[in-house]
């Protein structure tokens, strides 16, 4: 069969600082392939819905599958689905992605019969035979492990056996060049990990996974490196090297093959303490960036957000970064509940260090445990404000007020590393990309007023309304874990770490799931 793997468009992030590959999408490609079906993919971050539906009139797609990773993109795949429906009708469409999974049956509602089902969990695990049942009997699509259609729901849905079985489908997407982060121009990305073995309340990767954390072989991990063409890599883990002896691991193949690139990632504060010395051996091998998640400069802020780290340690952790020269980005979450003078406090504090900044606005998102507790507060339920940028709780300051500081707060941190102050700063490396023909990196230096402008963010929250947002139910007194879950949780045995990280985690997180 014609199988047509489709990303949706950017969200605001991804105008400005980056664009990633779709990598889950390049895996769930990789597996229809070895099934004997032939794949295509086009991503809508670097296309446009017209070069879609192109392809869909020239291919003639016998299905098509959206992924939908991001909660601001489900209004965008539903409207695609319904026109793909209008012009094939006999297509079988589908959706899979972390989004998707944790808002499946109301999905499927919206779609009102345009989305033949959700596939849940990672999609490689049952693509194969999700298409072996939609060719030979679509009656039985129900049955298949991890389906949700409008006529029942399959079994649960199972988490792939070995990482170390598929290689992405990285040859299936056009124009690889306009993926970048930041200085990376142009940029691939690797999965070294999959799932992350702490339980933060604000996040849904740990449920996704059902707080298993496993491993690619260092093996493979090389294997699929080397096969990589472009001079950056974005390493997509939650957390980098949660296990010393994985990235030591992985470290000594990549020098052995004499493989030379330059890497972002993300980790937390307390691993990078925990495992310095990985992390030195990283830096030796191209590590250029890393993405911390501080999330509050505050021991109170701390606390909210549950990351049982000190303030102390997260300090102790950026000087650690600062120490080995990469250039290290934070995040901070900004609350609702901000006024302006704690964003004159928090603004002043970011102008005094040399660290990239970003600032996040607290958002609950369905699969987590604050979307149980804080659901009830929200003041709009359209999808497409669920991105980070925009505040969906109710605000201390009028809602105009708390854009406007937000806005200038990100402006004014943006600035320390856009404009003509980078471009002189970067010139060696911007006269490189332009050598080379990549104009990414860039482009993105004078974008940032265009994109993240309050009366823009504000004029978002009048758009009328097509799809809303389902409520949880009210929740009495603690949320129960496993109610959260997509992949059923493996327990202890799940987590490929050993017991002296596992006792590390349990010291540092503060839920109480298993
Ligand atoms: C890498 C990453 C990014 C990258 C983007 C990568 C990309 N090209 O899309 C960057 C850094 C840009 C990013 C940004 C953001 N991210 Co992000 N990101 C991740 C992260 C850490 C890993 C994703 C990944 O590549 N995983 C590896 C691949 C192999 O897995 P995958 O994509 O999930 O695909 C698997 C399954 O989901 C499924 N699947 C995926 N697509 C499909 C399609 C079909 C048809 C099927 C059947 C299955 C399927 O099968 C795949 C293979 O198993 C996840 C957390 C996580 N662990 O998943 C958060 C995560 C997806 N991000 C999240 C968020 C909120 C954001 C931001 C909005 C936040 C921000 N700070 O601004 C932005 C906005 C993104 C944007 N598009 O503008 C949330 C999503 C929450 C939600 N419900 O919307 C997550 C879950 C993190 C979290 N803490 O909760 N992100
Ligand atoms: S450490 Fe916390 S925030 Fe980071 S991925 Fe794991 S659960 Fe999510």
């Amino acid at each position: 069969m014609r199988f047509l793997a489709v990303h949706p468009g950017p969200l605001m992030y991804t105008k400005i600082f980056l664009r990633l590959e779709p990598l889950g999408l390049e895996l769930v490609a990789a597996a229809v392939r070895r099934a004997g079906h032939e794949a295509r993919l086009i991503d809508l971050q670097a296309g446009t819905h017209k070069d879609y539906f192109r392809l869909v009139d020239d291919w003639q797609p016998d299905v098509v599958a959206f992924s939908c990773n991001y909660l601001a993109n489900v209004p965008e795949v539903v409207d695609l689905a319904k026109l793909t429906r209008a012009c094939r009708p006999d297509t079988f469409i589908f959706v899979g992605g972390h989004s998707a999974s944790f808002t499946a049956q109301e999905l499927l509602e919206h779609a009102g019969g345009a989305i033949d089902c959700i596939l849940k969990g990672e999609g490689e695990a049952s693509v194969s035979e999700l298409l072996e049942a939609v060719e030979h009997d679509r009656r039985s699509v129900a049955q298949v492990p991890g389906v949700v259609s409008l006529d029942g729901e399959g079994p649960p849905p199972r988490l792939v056996e070995s990482l170390d079985v598929l290689v992405p489908a990285r040859d299936l997407l056009r124009h690889r060049r306009r993926y970048f982060l930041g200085t990376l121009d142009p940029c691939a990305s690797i999965e070294f990990a999959r799932g992350c073995p702490w339980d933060c309340s604000f996040c849904s990767a740990w449920t996704f996974y059902g707080r298993s954390y496993r491993v690619v072989s260092p093996e493979r991990a090389v294997e699929d490196l080397a096969s990589i063409r472009e001079p950056g890599v974005f390493i997509v883990d939650d957390v980098a090297f949660v296990q010393a002896k994985h990235g030591f691991e992985i470290g000594e193949a990549i020098a052995r093959r004499g493989i030379r690139k330059q890497y972002y990632l993300e980790t937390r504060g307390d691993v990078l303490l925990r495992n310095k010395d990985v992390f030195r051996m990283w830096t030796r091998l191209g590590l250029q960036y890393m993405f911390l998640g501080l999330e509050a400069i505050d021991e109170e802020g701390l606390r909210k957000y549950r990351k049982r780290i000190s303030l102390g340690h997260a300090f102790e952790a950026l000087e650690f970064a600062r120490s080995l020269g990469i250039q290290v980005a934070i995040n901070l979450i900004a609350d609702p509940d901000w006024d302006r003078e704690r964003f004159a406090v928090v603004r002043q504090w970011c102008m005094e260090i040399p660290e990239i900044v970003n600032i996040s606005v607290n958002t609950p998102y369905p699969g987590t445990e604050t979307w149980r507790t804080e659901a009830r507060r929200i003041h709009t339920r359209d999808y497409r404000l669920y991105d980070i940028q925009h505040a969906v709780l109710p605000t201390r300051l009028p809602l105009a007020d708390f854009y406007e500081e937000l806005v200038r707060t990100q402006r004014v941190l943006a600035m320390k590393h856009m404009g003509w102050a980078a471009l002189r700063d970067l010139t060696t490396i911007v006269l490189g990309h332009l050598v080379h023909g990549q104009t990414n990196f860039v482009r993105s230096l004078w974008k940032f007023d265009r994109v993240f402008d309050p009366k823009l963010l504000l004029a978002d929250h009048h758009r009328p309304v097509a799809y809303e947002m389902k409520l949880p139910p009210p929740v009495q007194t603690k949320v129960d874990p496993r109610l959260l879950y997509v992949l059923h949780a493996p327990g202890r045995k799940g987590r490929a770490i050993d017991d002296a990280t596992e006792q590390f985690v349990d010291a540092t997180r503060m839920g109480t799931s298993e």
